[in-house]
């Protein structure tokens, strides 16, 4: 069997102090943080999509990325050696997980029943190779916004046609996802959205949205997929408004079609800043509604509009991001799918090791300083405190809805007419003490 990276080895944590830059300087896999191994805190994953398929063409020029394993066709015979590069890759890093759309594994066809075939010829070598590795699917997805059939859209298309063809699509991807084991399934609504709404009948888009996902609800049971179903946030592009635009815009959109019983949130860092939030605005609005399912890893250009899918390297960004993954008590199912991309310039296989151990350890030293944060208490105590109000007396009443706006209006009458005195925020003395741990 060729080897398709001879000059890297396994990747090994030697410790902050190794100058060796293809080694974990922080991610020591089996590391006890809060009485769990790091890898099951972190659930890393590789993108398939970023890391075997996109040769870093932008508007302006070529790809430029170097495949050794690839020959440039869109044959079976080189999706199946891609899969065996990927698989060395995912073995060396010492990833657990991997993405992947339908689409990037297997080639399509002139027809949905032979592409359907070719799938099914990658999906049986992509299972030889998780036995072989032990690595395992995350999720899965299917590709519903690269192929012109879907440029109004997939379940959002005026086109009724291609509704049915994406549920075929995606009857398939879920069949697949099952059949190699997948964690989770993913929703993201590649083109589920609209360019002009001179042409766009919004309230029928949304029906037919909700009634896909009601679909692939039924199908899953029907097949006993067992899997997590995400939908996953992002606010435009390609389409100028997509309808899944943000954490909030998707929690209202499940409340509103009974699905969110079915489906959490993949929530991704570069998609949330696009939607003018912070990542952990869009984390903290998941958690605080019991959504949170997994996480898209990467990074965007604050200077730059659009999503550039960079490695995730930001402390602050990855300190927080534990903090409020292990609030809500770590991932389940889901995981930290690293959804970015080597810069144009980064051409050499070797530079997806790079990328990929800057990310890693930078999120392992977000653990590990998040749990120091928790450990000392100092934020839990602030905010006890901070909220004290509502744990006794009329705050308590509030909160157990015992009293209305007549029993208020007594109440502050009888206090002599106005509120207790407030308390400072100490934001500034709160971003202080971070700056303690982040170091
Ligand atoms: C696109 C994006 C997708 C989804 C999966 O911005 O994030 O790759 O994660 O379809
Ligand atoms: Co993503």
């Amino acid at each position: 069997m060729s080897e398709w990276f001879p000059e890297v080895s396994k990747i090994e944590y030697e410790g902050p102090d190794s100058q060796n830059p293809l080694s974990f300087k922080h991610y020591n896999p089996s590391e006890q943080i809060e009485g769990k191994a790091m890898r099951d805190h972190l659930r890393f994953s590789v993108a398939y999509w970023h890391s075997f398929r996109n040769g870093g063409a932008d508007q302006f020029g070529v790809a430029t990325r170097r495949f050794p394993w690839d020959d440039g066709s869109a044959g079976l015979q080189n999706a199946i050696t891609r899969v065996r590069a990927a698989f060395e890759f995912f073995e060396k890093l010492g990833v657990d997980y991997y993405c992947f759309h339908d689409r990037d594994v297997a080639p399509e066809a002139d027809s949905l029943t032979e592409t359907n075939k070719n799938l099914d010829a990658v999906v049986k070598v992509l299972k030889e190779e998780q036995q072989r590795t032990g690595v395992k699917l995350l999720w899965g997805t299917a590709c519903l916004f690269a192929h012109p059939r879907y440029m109004h859209g997939a379940a959002t298309s005026c086109n009724a046609d291609v509704f049915a063809f994406a549920a075929a699509q995606v009857k398939k991807a879920i069949e697949v996802t099952h059949e190699l084991d997948g964690e989770g399934y993913t929703f993201w609504g590649g083109r589920e959205g609209y360019k002009s709404l001179l042409n766009t009948d919004m309230r029928r888009e949304l029906d037919h949205l909700g009634a896909f996902l009601h679909m692939a609800v039924d199908y899953k049971k029907k097949v006993g997929f067992g899997g997590q179903f995400y939908i996953e946030p992002k606010p435009m592009e390609p389409t100028k408004h997509q309808y899944d635009s943000d954490a909030a815009a998707c929690f209202a959109f499940l409340q509103k079609y009974e699905l969110v019983d079915h489906l959490k949130l993949n929530i991704e860092a570069n998609h949330a800043t696009l939607a003018g939030h912070t990542f952990i605005h869009e984390l903290e609005f998941a958690v605080a509604n019991d959504i949170l399912g997994s996480v898209d890893a990467n990074r965007g250009d604050l200077l730059l509009g659009w999503d550039t899918d960079q490695f995730p390297t930001d402390l602050y960004d990855t300190t927080y991001a534990m903090l409020s993954i292990m609030k809500a008590g770590g991932f389940v199912t889901g995981g930290l799918n690293f959804d970015a991309h080597v810069a144009r310039e980064s051409f050499e296989p070797i530079d997806l090791f790079h990328a990929h151990i800057g990310g890693m350890d930078a999120f392992a030293r977000g653990l590990k300083i998040a749990a120091a944060i928790r450990k000392d208490g100092i934020f839990d105590g602030f905010l006890k405190s901070r909220y004290a109000s509502w744990d006794g007396g009329i705050g308590a009443k509030i909160e157990a809805g015992s009293v209305g706006f007549e029993e208020l209006e007594r109440y502050i009458i009888g206090k002599g007419g106005e509120a207790a005195p407030n308390e400072s925020g100490r934001v500034e003395m709160l971003e202080n003490y971070i700056n303690e741990y982040v170091r």
